[in-house]
């Protein structure tokens, strides 16, 4: 006789709240919620986000029609989601109603006579079926070996993880989430991942990056910045006067890549956003003369490293087979750019990031220095440094001779020129989720005289993986006028204006 007796010291804690279907990290508003809800319902889905569709439309233009005709009532057009990623990932399989009793301590017995099961088939198959579905209710399955990362990610529904660090970074969120909507790679297999750390502005960061994700999550948002630009341009113009000294060319190229045409699912809500607040205790200033000064980039290097990998720890799920991390300071940004590097087949890759410059300065210049092949000279450089020393490119103090990834960039070349590296820079970095899993990491202590995004490529290297970076292919970082930048331009405006007297 086999007997399978139910044992409450043995029970797993179990969802059983109906609420709890589907994915923990759906969108938590707006249309998001109202489409988690029918989750339940698959099969009538889409005759139901029809209906709700053609109810708020008519209710609209009813609406509209009392106040006298005000389009402004128009301007959201509910979409439908369809997309099956939106919905299901986690704890899928499960019908709570049919193993609710399971919790409400109901056992089972079967008993057999002679060796022999006595359950009908049919009972058997139903048991069996619900045993699964005890099962799904507190456990989740992965076969990693489907999640490391295709070449041709969008087709093949690879999950994004995509990772971005914030310190008093408010001003400059407009500029990211634009960036962010503009991103071709299907939205509803990216997962976003904020940590925002040890800033000084009273919770500016905080609160408006609370505000844009909701609004992006429930596709208000491009109409929301619209307004808001609209504002800002009556406002006053005494800090943009740097504008006056940059290139024409530049501007033009910026005013294009903000106004529409947008592509078709700009709007798009993403799979979910997750926003983390924890500090590291940081105290360099976020000033760009503050933070560039040379003695303080290896502290500054260590803890960002920590910043970094205590985000990937919490935020990397089993399903992700892609992580991308993005600065929040870039202004231009191909919204290819997720397939344009992935397609390469890399473990880790970066574009090539430049930053425009006053005029006077030259235009343009190579921003990060941080993506470079290794040189004999930086080996012997390392010898002779302690074992605590951090290297870092572009100071005048570590001549290293590498080969920078920055300064090969030419105006017109193709933008699939790849270079194999060893250190990486960190302001945009595809990298196969599996790194992560097999414990390469962004060093927050020194790593053969590197720390952070560079000891993370040389990291990745020494384990094996691909590392490259794409020479033509460029981000364009924004420009943060040093103190010395505007004294000259202070200069500038005191001549012009003596000229024009
Ligand atoms: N979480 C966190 N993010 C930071 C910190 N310092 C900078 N960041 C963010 O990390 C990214 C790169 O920093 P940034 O100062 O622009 O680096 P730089 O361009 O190399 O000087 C930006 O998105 C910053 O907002 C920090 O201490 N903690
Ligand atoms: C979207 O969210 C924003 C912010 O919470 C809110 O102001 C707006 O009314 C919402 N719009 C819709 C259509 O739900
Ligand atoms: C958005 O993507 C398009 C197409 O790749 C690009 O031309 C444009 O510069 C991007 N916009 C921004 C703000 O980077
Ligand atoms: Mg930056």
């Amino acid at each position: 006789m086999v007997v399978f007796v139910k044992d409450k010291r043995l029970e797993l804690p179990m969802h059983h709240d109906s609420k709890q279907k589907g994915n923990h990290f759906r969108p938590k508003s707006g249309f998001g919620l109202f489409f988690a809800k029918i989750n339940g319902l698959r099969y009538a889905k889409s005759r139901i986000v029809f209906l709700f569709a053609l109810v708020l439309v008519s209710t609209f233009l009813l609406l509209s029609k009392l106040v006298g005709g005000n389009v402004n009532l128009m301007q959201y057009i509910p979409t439908s989601l369809d997309e099956q990623e939106y919905y299901d990932y986690d704890f899928k399989g499960l019908d709570i109603d049919t193993i609710k009793k399971y919790d409400e301590g109901v056992s089972h017995y079967i008993i057999s006579k002679g060796g022999m099961e006595a359950l009908s088939s049919e009972d058997k198959e139903a048991f069996e079926r619900e045993a699964d579905m005890l099962l799904a209710s507190t456990t989740d399955l992965y076969d990693l070996s489907q999640y490391n990362g295709a070449s041709n990610g969008a087709a093949n529904r690879d999950h994004v993880l995509l990772c971005v660090p914030l310190r008093d970074a408010a001003s400059l969120l407009p500029m990211l989430f634009k960036n962010l909507m503009n991103l071709t790679y299907p939205h509803e297999l990216i997962d976003i991942a904020f940590l925002v750390s040890d800033c000084t502005d009273n919770g500016r960061t905080m609160s408006s990056l609370l505000d844009f994700s909701k609004e992006l999550q429930n596709g208000t948002l491009s109409k929301t910045l619209q307004d808001f630009e609209a504002d800002k341009d009556k406002g006053n113009s005494a800090e943009q006067l740097y504008l006056k000294y940059m290139g024409k060319d530049y501007l033009k190229m910026v005013k294009n890549a903000f106004n529409p045409p947008f592509h078709d699912d700009y709007d798009k809500p993403f799979r979910s956003i997750q926003i983390f607040e924890k500090d590291f205790g940081q105290q360099i200033g976020q000033g760009f003369s503050d933070r560039h000064a040379v003695k303080v980039q290896g502290v500054r290097r260590k803890l960002m490293g920590r910043a970094r990998n205590w985000l990937t720890a919490n935020a990397l799920k089993p399903y992700h087979s892609w992580v991308y991390w993005r600065d929040v300071d870039v202004e231009l940004c191909p919204g290819t750019v997720i397939e344009d590097l992935m397609k390469h087949d890399y473990d880790v890759i970066v574009p090539n990031v430049w930053r425009p410059l006053p005029t006077f300065l030259g235009g343009a210049q190579a921003y990060d220095l941080n993506s470079w092949v290794e040189s004999n000279e930086a080996i012997k450089l390392a010898k002779t440094l302690d074992e605590d020393d951090v290297i870092v490119e572009g100071y005048a103090e570590y001549p290293t001779w590498r080969v920078h990834l920055g300064y090969l960039r030419k105006d017109n070349g193709n933008p699939d020129d790849l270079l194999d590296l060893d250190g990486v820079g960190g302001v945009s970095i595809l990298a196969r989720a599996q790194l992560f899993r097999k414990g390469i990491h962004f060093p927050a202590f020194t790593f053969e005289n590197h720390a952070e995004t560079e000891a993370f490529g040389k990291m990745a290297k020494k384990m094996g993986f691909k590392v490259g970076g794409l020479m033509h292919y460029t981000l364009w970082h924004i420009y943060e006028p040093s103190d010395d930048d505007l004294r000259e331009i202070a200069k500038l405006e005191r001549e012009s204006r003596r000229n024009q007297r």
